[in-house]
């Protein structure tokens, strides 16, 4: 890990397969990435402060080591952690988080209440994974990977369900299920369901 030359608190015995969540070092994207073997039941919040900054609250039932930008509210409380992303004015979405739930079962429900196209990404890896989003603006990008995985998102997402049986839930613009048994539902609007 670099060291950007601020000494960090001292942290508690890390745990190896603690996710770790961090801010770029140009302060507008947040990484989320679980640790080996984790069921991950993620909530994830995203609201502006101060007019621009996005606050992401992460909460989890595993540890969380929190890197540049992030820190954990309470200290007695390992498994959340505040990070704020600065965002600039552009003229195209572009993404906010990456998020990578990895290996296990995962759980991530998010609520973004920003009501902006900021591109949130998730990328659920292996395990029969669930993901819900809300929010009047979503503009996910929701990769199911293999598994199982249920998938509910909202306007201006693209869902792909991956191998696996996979159910998706959408009122966005994209959802494909990729191999297997799929079930697609796609909402009012115009939708391009692919379903192989
Ligand atoms: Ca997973
Ligand atoms: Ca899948
Ligand atoms: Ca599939």
């Amino acid at each position: 890990m670099l060291s950007d030359g601020v000494s960090a608190a001292p942290s508690a015995a890390p745990s190896a397969s603690a996710g770790a969540v961090e801010v770029s070092d140009n302060g507008r994207e947040l990484t989320f990435t679980a640790g080996a073997g984790q069921a991950n039941e993620l909530e994830i919040s995203e609201t502006f402060v101060n007019g621009t900054d996005i606050e992401f609250v992460i909460d989890d039932v595993a540890p969380l080591t929190p890197g540049n930008g992030c820190a954990h509210p309470d200290a007695s409380d390992a498994t959340r952690v505040t990070c704020t992303v600065v965002t600039v004015d552009s003229q195209s979405p572009y993404r906010v988080l990456a998020l990578d739930s990895g290996d296990g079962d995962g759980t991530v429900t998010v609520d973004n209440s920003t009501d902006a196209f900021f591109t949130d990404s998730f990328s659920l890896g292996a395990g029969n994974d669930e993901l819900t989003s809300t929010g009047s603006v979503d503009s996910s990008g929701v990769s199911g990977g293999d598994g199982d995985d249920t998938l509910t998102v909202g306007p201006a997402s693209i869902a792909r369900g991956d191998a696996g049986d996979d159910t998706i839930r959408t009122t966005g613009d994209v959802a494909e299920g990729g191999p297997d048994e799929d079930v697609l539902s796609g909402g009012p609007g115009e939708d391009a369901e692919q379903q192989d």
